[in-house]
């Protein structure tokens, strides 16, 4: 079935001259590696390639020379032919305000996709939009650099949590399989992504550990990151996930509910549970949507109310319990 999608993707980006690519707001490790190869892959072909993300990059990514190529910002329209959006929901989740009448690609791995392209991939079995993206190597006809293998693997590795999350699968592997014979090291990449922290991440991450709490059943971990804690520390954006993944490392807990204060009222929420316990049926209770074991949503007041409320609505929906 995806098969012809990506028959037809190609030929369109065969048929392109001058291609922006874009990915959602607050990228993430996929969404930035991904649109890095994609650019390489469509280079390949002689075309001319604007990468751009309307939100800079959150630590460690900015300090990546590779990463420099991205314009933050807006896509230049002028002579475009053809925008190609990497994990965006809709073209809102792009912030690009200048591409409403060209054409556009839609690649994505999130089922909540809404499909808004003129050509639409959407693969909610892939782990990675970089998985997906791999696949359209043999279509364009191209060869995988090794530069191309790097980012794609990282786009990968990133989303799976180093291989360890439920989205890893056979696919998954035999994907990785190809790009490390097409030059990726497995090693590298792991040092980079992971062992590259600062001294002020380690102690931002020490500091919203210790907001951990525990609903009474011992199942859900609750933690919060304040803007000021952020902004002690120095950061403006902060990839943090490595806080979820500890609160999750803990005996019993089967969802990690994480409070990130975005603007004073304002609480980006993420969910990220174990095996069947289902994070994206949470986050749409609260308008948001995600995967099964990766999921979030916005809410607005005081945090000291939201604590309190929001994690046992949560546990009453997962319990199939609906709360006045
Ligand atoms: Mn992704």
């Amino acid at each position: 079935m995806s098969q012809s999608i990506k028959v037809e993707i190609a030929r369109k980006i065969i048929a392109s001259k001058n291609v922006a690519i874009t990915i959602h707001l607050r990228p993430d490790g996929d969404a930035i590696y991904t649109s890095l190869a994609l650019a390489g892959m469509i280079e390949l072909l002689g075309k001319k390639v604007q990468v751009v993300s309307h939100d800079p990059f959150p630590f460690p990514f900015f300090e990546f020379s590779e990463t420099k190529r991205i314009k933050i910002g807006q896509i230049d329209p002028v002579d475009l032919d053809l925008v190609i959006l990497l994990e965006c929901a809709d073209v809102t989740r792009s912030g690009q305000t200048k591409i409403g009448r060209l054409p556009k690609i839609n690649i994505d791995h999130h089922y909540s996709n809404s499909p808004f392209g003129d050509l639409n991939w959407i693969d909610p079995q892939a782990s990675a939009v970089g998985e997906m993206v791999y696949g359209l190597a043999a279509p364009l006809g191209i060869k995988i650099t090794p530069e191309i293998a790097v980012f794609l693997y990282s786009a990968i590795f990133s989303d799976t949590g180093s291989f360890q999350f439920s989205n890893t699968t056979g696919q998954t592997f035999e994907v990785c399989h190809q790009l490390v014979e097409s030059g990726a090291s497995p090693n590298a990449v792991a040092e980079k992504l992971l062992n590259n922290n600062s001294p002020s991440k380690i102690k931002l991450l020490g500091r919203i550990l210790s907001t951990l709490q525990l609903n009474e059943a011992g199942n859900m971990a609750l933690i919060t990151m304040l803007i000021r804690d952020r902004e002690e520390f120095g950061f403006k954006e902060v990839d943090i996930e490595d806080a979820t993944t500890l609160a999750r490392s803990i005996k019993g807990v089967e969802m990690v509910i994480f409070f990130k204060e975005i603007s004073p009222g304002e609480f980006r929420v993420s969910l990220r549970s174990k095996g069947q316990t289902n994070a994206a049926l949470a986050a749409e209770k609260f308008g948001g949507g995600g995967h099964v074991n990766a999921a979030g949503f916005t809410v607005y007041g005081q945090l000291e109310e939201l604590l309190k409320r929001i994690p046992g609505e949560i546990e009453d929906l997962l319990k199939g319990k609906t709360r006045r």
